[in-house]
């Protein structure tokens, strides 16, 4: 690990000792160079040719009505462009479409190419302090960007948020967000709503305090800070040791929230607690791996909920969180879905915060089930002797059952299609109590991966039932694992990728592989489909690593290197 951040670091200091911005003539179509306006996000859900917002709509289903591209057709599915992006730290992006434009972001650039040819319009370095490597704690990566009122919004590993013109590229504004040194760095999409810009921050392993920040994306001027650990005075301090725990407690957000404009909430996740450890701050610890709900003009929090209280196994609560209207015993229900690190699968009440169910979709033995009277997790002897200071195999491993890569809901068929991940940890929270220093590694636990049988899988694709989180069908990942994002289509399809390269679209109700195509690197990034003057197009980046578990598996066997890659119908 150590080695492998001082070798990205160095690749990244000859990446990054310039900051440009090339500009190629763009005479094809006219741009507008303005929008998308507020009305515009409210209503991506609704536009299918364009993908405006980080999941595809503010409620984040990553679900698109277009059907040119089904079950009979994806056979004449075909590359149509491939751009490269000179990029070997990988690709976890979601490229967003406005205007005929598609706009994509990895960790060292934004690139802004013609959706129906690849042709460049722009590209520009995203500059950060190459040193802050060391306080990312699981790869260079920067999963996507937010687009309103003209502006690209991108944010950087070294924790900075920045503006760019959408029609050149060219820097409107920069802010620091906070410093680096601390532990700080940020990898997630910003999003605005409501007029606000937000953004999260990562830092977890680092001992941070977490926080979401709201910004005026006209100027970048910071609105409102919401820390994610309850200080003194504020409502949940009194599930903090009367020290100051809470300063160092975690609760980072490095997965953008979802949005709902009618209730005019953010929902947003957090992640695990700081130090890992949670011996040396006793008490539930809010709102650490939680969700919280809170109005974006003002950061005001309106409930949460908290999947792992006293959190002690890296159970980072940050995977998205997803919103529908579904049926519940014959009742129609605004709720919030989440796959969560934990191995639980809940829908909850997005208007309340109230749990209506939270099962297993995974192995999990720390737990034996969420009671679902007072929304809490029953812990089994395992978790229990994992507090006591013991040895324990614990199921999932820490990376979780399911870990960042997004999922997709189907309003038809009510299914959730996720990339899930069956492993197991041997788990030790030490005896000697981390020392905190701002910007070092704040854990205090060991932590191994169980021996597995290279017989069973590392994980699945399946649809699942968000209810039961029973599987309508499951795809066993022998070979690797998958850490890709799901799209879900009209078509009836689903389009996945695989850490060996592979494109896939399944069969949404037979869990089948109808298509396939083999990129030119591992895929762990988040695929989207658009239309062009009445094509449907679905693009996605390909490029393996961002994160040290996804590359599990792979060493000597996929190369790394990031492209765009866009298919479309043979015509
Ligand atoms: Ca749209
Ligand atoms: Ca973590």
């Amino acid at each position: 690990m150590k080695s492998w951040l001082m070798a990205a670091a160095a690749v990244a200091l000859a990446a990054c000792a310039t900051s440009t911005t090339q500009q190629g003539d763009y005479t094809t179509k006219s741009r507008t160079g303005s929008g998308p306006t507020a009305e515009e996000l409210i209503n991506d859900h609704r536009s299918a040719g364009d993908v405006l917002t980080y999941g595809m709509g503010y409620h984040q289903q990553r679900y698109s009505p277009l059907t040119q591209i089904n079950k009979s057709t994806v056979k004449r599915l075909v590359p149509v462009w491939s751009v490269s992006l000179a990029n070997e730290f990988g690709e976890q992006g979601q490229p967003l479409v406005y205007d005929g434009v598609l706009y994509a972001a990895n960790v060292k650039r934004v690139v802004a190419v013609e959706a129906a040819t690849g042709k460049q319009l722009w590209m520009t370095e995203i500059p950060w302090d190459t040193a802050a490597a060391r306080v990312v704690c699981c790869g260079l990566s920067n999963r996507g960007i937010a687009l309103y009122n003209g502006k690209v919004f991108v944010a950087s590993i070294d924790a900075h948020i920045m503006a760019l013109d959408q029609k050149t590229g060219k820097q409107v504004w920069k802010t620091k967000v906070t410093e680096w040194k601390d532990g700080y760095s940020i990898t997630s999409a910003p999003i605005v709503a409501n007029g606000v810009l937000m953004t999260g921050m990562t830092g977890g392993e680092f001992g941070v305090r977490g926080f979401i920040d709201g910004y005026d994306p006209e100027t970048g001027k910071l609105l409102w800070r919401r820390h994610t650990t309850a200080g003194p005075g504020e409502r949940g301090s009194d599930t903090w040791p009367k020290n100051d725990a809470y300063m160092k407690g975690g609760a980072s957000t490095w997965i953008t929230g979802s949005y709902d404009p009618e209730l005019d909430l953010v929902y947003w996740g957090t992640s695990n607690g700081g130090p890992w450890t949670a011996t040396p701050r006793p008490g539930d610890n809010l709102y650490v791996a939680a969700v919280i709900a809170f109005r974006p003009r003002t950061g005001e929090i309106v409930w949460h909920y908290q999947w792992t209280p006293a959190e002690t196994y890296d159970f980072d609560g940050n995977n998205e969180n997803v919103l529908a209207d579904i049926m519940v015993n014959g009742e129609k229900r605004k709720v919030l879905m989440h796959a969560d690190r934990n191995g639980f699968l809940y829908t909850l009440d997005r208007t309340s915060g109230k749990i209506i169910s939270g099962n297993p979709y995974v192995k999990v033995n720390w737990a034996s089930h969420i009671d679902l009277t007072t929304g809490r997790p029953v812990e089994t002897e395992v978790g229990r002797k994992l507090r006591a200071g013991e040895k324990v195999t614990v199921q999932p491993r820490w990376t979780g059952g399911k870990n960042w890569m997004p999922m997709a809901f189907n309003p038809n068929t009510g299914k959730l299609y996720m990339a899930m991940l069956e492993e197991a940890s041997i788990f030790q929270l030490n005896k000697d109590l981390p020392v905190y220093k701002p910007g070092e590694r704040y854990i205090g636990a060991t932590y191994t991966t169980a021996d597995r049988n290279p017989k069973e899988p590392w994980g699945y694709y399946g649809a699942i039932d968000p209810l039961t989180a029973k599987p309508q069908w499951r795809i066993p990942l022998v070979e690797l694992a998958s850490w890709s994002g799901m799209l879900s289509t009209g078509g009836g399809l689903v389009f996945t990728g695989k850490a060996s390269g592979e494109f896939l679209a399944i069969d949404e109700a037979t869990g089948n592989i109808l298509w396939q195509f083999r990129t030119s690197s591992g895929i762990n990034a988040q695929p989207i489909t658009y239309t062009i003057d009445g094509r449907q197009y679905v693009s996605v980046l390909s490029g393996l690593g961002g994160g040290t578990s996804s590359k599990r598996g792979t060493q000597g066997k996929v190369q790394p290197g990031g492209s765009i890659w866009t298919f479309a119908l043979m015509e």
